[in-house]
């Protein structure tokens, strides 16, 4: 498969040149006008003609245009990719470095440290892309979801991706889906995407952005509308005025947050500002070509005249209306105007100060975003201010960056005492050497990121991290205090003169044209048979898998509990990343941080728990290894949306590694559900949500019946109390036929390598 560095007009051309049969053909099959969504979706199905579209409930084999890779997730796909067999990627693919560069002093010195560090881990990215013909980006382009908007989508497309944020492509219209590397290895393999049908929420924007508020604005209210996990099994479709009142790379960041809400994917239908973009960036040829399918990429007339009658919520936001929002601690979707963050801070006891502010991420670091930024740290400039607290600013991407920098906007912040950092992850992703505070120091930053749990950005717990939108970033930082309203309240410069900030619109694109900047891309050789991959045996970072047992067709009998988690388990509690992300291609030594985030629910510490072969209280990791080591089955048990945040497959592979079966939870992410029934360990829910009250730290528990698995059949556990006594309980399950038969081959994986007969 070739790979370029932006997709062909050819590939978008015949995704077109079907568009308005295949929606044809939905109205017909649904007796009604579509949304957008369906549009996008039923011209991706594999069987258009007889696949079952019932929302919520049909699960749909799906071929996407693409796939994207980013290298923290990369490593474990392709490692999965290598054991299938192929000799070639079936799908256009790429990869992207972002996720491993450290901060610590500033983007060029931080590059070759990387480059440096992390040499076997990109020699086996740059190898395996050549190797399998897969597209390979070089650490310095930029982040997985700038580049792929900058260069890849396209209107109408479909694409996955191996991390949750992957829905940012939405700005430009495309159903863009996070997910596990196993459902990237599907794709490339030539098998179809399986995801359940979604159900569609329509959120209906009228008016325009002004002033302080901005595109960040709509998703932090979309988000504490709809809370974590209002948005799973449903894909978000914005529409109205107010819609297309807004820049692509702003929709981008609505879609790009919508993640934070356990929705499938987000997206704008398309417009002018897409269009705009689209040329921007030099693809003119994909501009003209959305605009003669124009009227299949938004929903029908007849939708957009009564959407309640076609979407199954709407929601509606006047963003004139809209204040300026900052989300957390801890969670994104606690939301509240800036202007009353300080009360609330004073009424909590969380310090007031800020330690750090920080702009950018994939969410947050378009060209528009920085003009807006930099527009109100010159005028601060101007007025003799400067930064209170430290300000770093990751641009998004190479291009983003270059072109910043012609236009004087890096020395516009710089000038208030910022620092540019890499153009990566960084800091929001814990790649940050950070020295000013220590574990245990009460101190609060703000982001312009899109997560905000613990441990998060700097792997201190007693960090607390609020996201809100760049340009609120820039005026905290300037403040220094959360305890200010960059609306009304003013700051005192070094005369004594009181400043009041100013807020001007951005400058939606460069009006000289995008900088290519330095070219980070990378095509893999026509035949790359002959390439050799390289994974050393010793290495500490890289290991080849070996593939998971089938399952051996027994219950699971009393088997022991190995965390019982209260409150959030995100995949950040279940694998974290900062230091760990070294280990993203070596599943034996990232298993080491196995549940450390999680909180016991017997006890209230986290990560530690008891063994129950010995008694002794140990690190989860720790347990784990140990009843692994036995050959002891086990069981975790979650909260509510166990497994939020991350695609990470890790925080599913390294359960299944260390010998997991189930986990029981009262209620799943969609992407770490799909994780955990690829790799073959059963994501089973309470039937009753007590049940999970009812579970001991002693207790063990059995799952029966289970060779008469069968789609929408509960399944029957025991919990069986260290007296003798036993409480029967129902779970269910959403296996289909298809996934029952993973479970049983022991992981989705041996099922394509029996086809392929490896
Ligand atoms: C994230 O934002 O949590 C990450 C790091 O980008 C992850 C992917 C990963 O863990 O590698 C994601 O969003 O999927
Ligand atoms: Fe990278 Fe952060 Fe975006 Fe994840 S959310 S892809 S870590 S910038």
């Amino acid at each position: 498969m070739a790979a370029f560095a932006n997709t062909p007009i050819e590939l978008i051309n015949g995704v077109y040149g079907r568009l308005p049969e295949r929606a044809a053909l939905g109205r017909e099959r649904l007796g009604r006008p579509l949304t957008f969504t369906e549009k996008v979706l039923i011209n991706h199905l594999r069987d258009p003609r007889s696949q079952e579209l019932e929302r919520a409930r049909s699960y749909a084999d799906l071929d996407p245009d693409r796939v994207a890779m980013q290298d923290a997730t990369a490593q474990m796909a392709l490692l999965q990719f290598m054991t299938a067999g192929l000799p070639q990627v079936a799908v256009p693919s790429t990869v992207h470095c972002d996720h491993l560069i450290q901060a610590r002093d500033d983007g060029k010195v931080d590059l070759l440290a990387a480059i440096e560090t992390n040499a076997e881990v990109y020699d086996f990215l740059e190898t395996v892309s050549a190797r399998y013909g897969v597209g390979f980006w070089k650490p310095g382009s930029g982040i997985i979801h700038q580049v792929v908007l900058e260069q890849y989508a396209f209107p109408g497309g479909m694409m996955i991706g191996t991390d949750s944020h992957t829905p940012n492509a939405g700005g430009l219209g495309v159903v863009a889906i996070g997910v596990g590397g196993a459902d990237a290895v599907d794709v490339m393999t030539g098998y179809p995407f399986n995801v359940r049908w979604p159900k569609v929420i329509g959120v209906h924007l009228i008016g325009g952005l002004d002033g302080w508020a901005a595109p960040k604005d709509v998703i932090l209210k979309v988000a504490e509308i709809l809370t974590v996990k209002g948005g799973t099994g449903a894909i978000i479709e914005y529409f109205g005025p107010g819609a297309s009142s807004i820049s692509a790379t702003g929709k981008a960041t609505i879609c790009n947050m919508g993640a934070e809400i356990g929705a499938t994917t987000s997206l704008f239908p398309y417009d002018d500002a897409m269009a705009r973009y689209l040329k921007a960036t030099g693809r003119e040829a994909v501009a003209d070509a959305a605009a003669a399918v124009a009227a299949d990429l938004r929903a029908d007339d007849e939708v957009l005249a009564d959407p309640a009658g076609f979407f199954d919520q709407v929601i509606e936001i006047d963003l004139d209306a809209l204040e300026p929002l900052i989300n957390g601690p801890h969670t994104p979707d606690r939301a509240r105007p800036v202007s009353r963050l300080g009360d609330e801070a004073r009424a909590e006891g969380w310090p007031l100060a800020i330690s750090s502010a920080l702009v950018g991420s994939c969410t947050n670091s378009s060209y528009e975003d920085i003009t807006r930024a930099a527009a109100i740290a010159r005028a601060a400039a101007a007025a003799g201010l400067t930064a209170k607290t430290p300000l770093l600013v990751t641009p998004g991407s190479e291009r983003v960056r270059a072109t910043i920098e012609r236009d004087g906007l890096l020395a516009d912040l710089e000038a208030i005492g910022a620092t540019v950092l890499a153009n990566a992850c960084g800091p929001c992703i814990g790649q940050w050497a950070r020295t000013d505070v220590q574990e245990g120091d009460p101190n609060v930053i703000v982001t312009s990121y899109n997560r905000n749990f613990p441990k998060r950005n700097d792997g201190f717990a007693s960090t607390l991290a609020f996201v809100t939108s760049p340009e609120t970033v820039v005026a905290l930082a300037l403040a220094g205090t959360v305890d200010f309203d960059p609306r009304t309240d003013t700051i005192a410069n070094d005369a004594g003169d009181e400043v009041r900030l100013e807020i001007a619109p951005g400058t939606e694109l460069p009006a000289q044209g995008f900088e290519s900047g330095e070219s980070g891309f990378l095509a893999p050789p026509e035949d790359g048979s002959g390439v050799e991959v390289r994974v050393d045996p010793a290495s500490d970072r890289l290991q080849l898998l070996e593939p998971f047992a089938a399952w051996d067709g027994n219950d699971f009998v009393e088997l022991p509990v190995l965390v019982k988690a209260k409150g959030k388990c995100t995949t950040d509690h279940i694998s974290a990343a900062g230091p760990w992300l070294k280990y993203r291609g070596h599943l034996e030594n990232i298993s080491g941080n196995l549940f450390l985030g999680a909180v016991n629910a017997f006890t209230g510490e986290t990560g530690v728990g008891k063994d129950q072969l010995d008694g002794e209280r140990k690190s989860y990791p720790d347990i784990a290894r140990h009843y692994h080591a036995e050959s002891v089955g086990w069981i975790a048990v979650g909260d509510e949306n166990y497994g939020e945040g991350s695609s990470r497959e890790h925080a599913a592979m390294e359960p299944r590694y260390r010998g997991a079966k189930a986990v029981l939870s009262r209620s799943f992410a969609r992407i770490a559900e799909t994780n955990l029934k690829k790799q073959g360990v059963l994501p089973l829910t309470f039937a009753h949500p007590f049940t999970y009250d009812q579970i001991g730290e002693d207790d063990r528990l059995s799952i029966v019946g289970l060779a008469g698995l069968a789609p929408d059949t509960p399944v029957t556990g025991r919990i069986h109390k260290p007296d003798g006594t036993a409480i029967e309980f129902q779970c269910n399950h959403s296996l289909s036929a298809d996934q029952i038969e993973w479970f049983k081959a022991g992981g989705a994986l041996n099922i394509i390598r029996q086809r392929q007969g490896v």
